[in-house]
């Protein structure tokens, strides 16, 4: 049957909380289980749309949740036309303010809708957006978090061999510069010392430490200094962008493209890494990503690796994707990795199917 148009009809929500093979311990927080909010957006002409959101904290899926129902209830039987819907619903919440959890309620119904209209065409999101889906370089972010120094030789090793990767996420901005270094020399015996290091501070220095860590690190042949300060102080990170050879990179906790356009404007970050979940999903990473293109900044997805992957495959600066697992348990067939790239799959949509006995076994309670 040929389908001219989709339909809003409702939302499905459910929320579950994954035990991570290895904790996240970062200057950002520390998890030992990852919450998830799974999207199932319903349409009159019975396709369903289907994203999921990673909210960091499972107490906020009580007060995310509820923002998605509202939403979606006052646009049942109006047409889904992601682009504009993407403004629509945020003037709906602008009075409470648009970034934080208004943003992450559009977002993942924009990324839903997204799914839906391409699931509707037949066709791989980036196909339908008018991209190939030829594999997508990623690198592995699945560890070396801020543990003990002895243990991240063993674990680089074993990061590498999960997908043959040439590239690794380390976490850094430890106690003293000498632990930084020895962190540094354990995953390159362990990785080999031609890995790529991306190093992610998560905002954990102030200016003052991250001027003296970062030009101390700054012949260390690291691949990018990710968020070294907090993210909003654009200022201080045009200083760090000047001053050091390593490139800056930040942008995971941009709210909305209008966010990365002002940092582009200020020359914030050489790099720049858009989160699905807050630059407003497929739609805000489209315009996030022409800001950036136009700008010649390398992009970079967070988290989110199934539909970053379709996403970058239309992205002019497309740099890295970071390849997380954490959701693979909850999918039907998780997205394959080879050779150090990510595998965009041949079927509609973003490739996102539930594997629902499993969401049950650690659904919460709400
Ligand atoms: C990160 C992601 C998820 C949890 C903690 C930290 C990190 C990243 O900033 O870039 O992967
Ligand atoms: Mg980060």
């Amino acid at each position: 049957m040929q389908i001219d148009k989709l339909t809003y009809r409702g939302v499905r929500t459910r929320a579950a909380l994954l035990p991570l093979a290895r904790p996240v311990v970062a200057r950002v927080g520390e998890f030992r289980e990852w919450p998830v909010i799974l999207i199932d957006l319903e349409t009159e002409e019975g396709i369903t749309g289907t994203s999921y959101l990673e909210p960091y904290l499972a107490n906020s899926v009580k007060y995310i949740i509820p923002a998605i129902h509202d939403l979606i209830e006052r646009r049942k039987g109006e047409v889904i036309a992601p682009a504009n819907d993407f403004y629509t619903h945020r003037k709906m919440l602008n009075l409470i303010g648009l970034q934080g959890v208004a943003t992450i309620a559009v977002s993942g119904i924009d990324m839903a809708a997204w799914d839906a209209l391409s699931k509707a065409a037949n066709m791989p999101l980036a196909r339908f957006l008018g991209g190939s889906t030829d594999p997508i370089p990623a690198y592995n972010s699945n560890g070396l978090w801020l543990t003990p120094i002895d243990t991240l030789e063993q674990e680089a090793a074993e990061l590498k061999e999960e997908g043959d990767f040439g590239a690794l996420k380390l976490r850094i901005g430890r106690e003293c510069l000498n632990d930084d270094l020895g962190a540094l020399e354990a995953v390159r015996k362990g990785a080999g010392s031609d890995i790529k290091l991306m190093c992610d501070f998560n905002q954990g220095q102030t200016i003052g430490e991250a001027l003296s860590r970062c030009h101390a690190l700054d012949d260390s042949g690291l691949y990018w200094f990710e968020e070294p300060i907090p993210y909003d102080q654009l200022p201080g990170y045009t200083q760090l962008a000047r001053e050091l050879k390593t490139p800056v990179q930040l942008g995971e906790n941009f709210y909305g493209p209008r966010s990365l356009f002002e940092a582009v404007a200020a020359e914030a970050g050489d790099y720049m890494m858009p989160d699905l979940m807050r630059i407003g999903g497929v739609t805000g990473w489209l315009h996030a990503a022409s800001i950036a293109g136009s700008a010649g900044v390398p992009i970079s997805s967070h988290l989110y690796p199934e539909f970053s992957a379709h996403l970058l495959a239309v992205t002019e600066t497309a740099h890295w994707l970071e390849w997380q697992d954490w959701v693979n348990p909850i999918l039907q067939e998780p997205f394959k990795l080879s050779n150090g790239t990510l595998a965009i799959p041949e079927m509609a949509g973003a490739g996102i199917q539930w594997d629902d006995l499993i969401v049950k076994k650690f659904e919460m309670d709400i």
